[in-house]
């Protein structure tokens, strides 16, 4: 059993349905133990697109972080999710941030997640669901990281 961190972030269509739709998947997977409120943001990146709404989401799961991985890319496809545009729009978004303590790379997974630590986006949500999580490299809580960039 580990306890795994996802993103959630959408901006195309019914945000919010896309989001909930999201959360009801991610109970099939594991316990949710923490759903973030959802975060209205300016696009990073990309700066052509519209708004995102935000959220992060914490889960007890039995499943490995590549089989969680995968499923997640299921769920985005569920929502209609095509990549075009590298940071472009999206329907729905969910990103495997943190799983325990894992640290690795390999094709289609890296852990932590390289950027997350960068992202306002990402922090605001997750101080609200896992605050003293540690990021296995940085060796800092979410609190931290959040601190860190204001
Ligand atoms: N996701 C990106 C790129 N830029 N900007 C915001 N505000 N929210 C996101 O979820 C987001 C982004 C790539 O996944
Ligand atoms: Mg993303
Ligand atoms: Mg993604």
């Amino acid at each position: 059993m580990a306890e795994a961190l996802i993103a959630l972030g959408s901006n195309v269509g019914d945000r919010e349905g896309h989001l909930r739709f999201a959360v009801e998947r991610l109970r099939g997977l594991g316990r949710v133990t923490g759903v973030s409120s959802w975060h209205e943001t300016a696009p990073v990146g990309y700066l052509e697109q519209g708004l995102f709404l935000n959220g992060a989401l914490a889960l007890e799961t039995e499943l490995g972080p590549e089989e969680l991985m995968g499923a997640l890319l299921g769920i985005e496809a569920e929502r209609g999710r095509e990549r075009r545009v590298a940071n472009g729009p999206r329907t729905l978004d969910l990103d495997l941030l943190m799983y325990g303590d894992r640290v690795m790379d390999v094709p289609g997974l890296t852990l932590p997640h390289p950027r997350m630590h960068e992202r306002g986006f990402v922090l605001g949500p997750l101080v609200e669901v896992a605050p003293e999580a540690v990021h296995p490299v940085l060796g800092l809580t979410v609190r931290a990281l959040w601190g860190r960039i204001g």
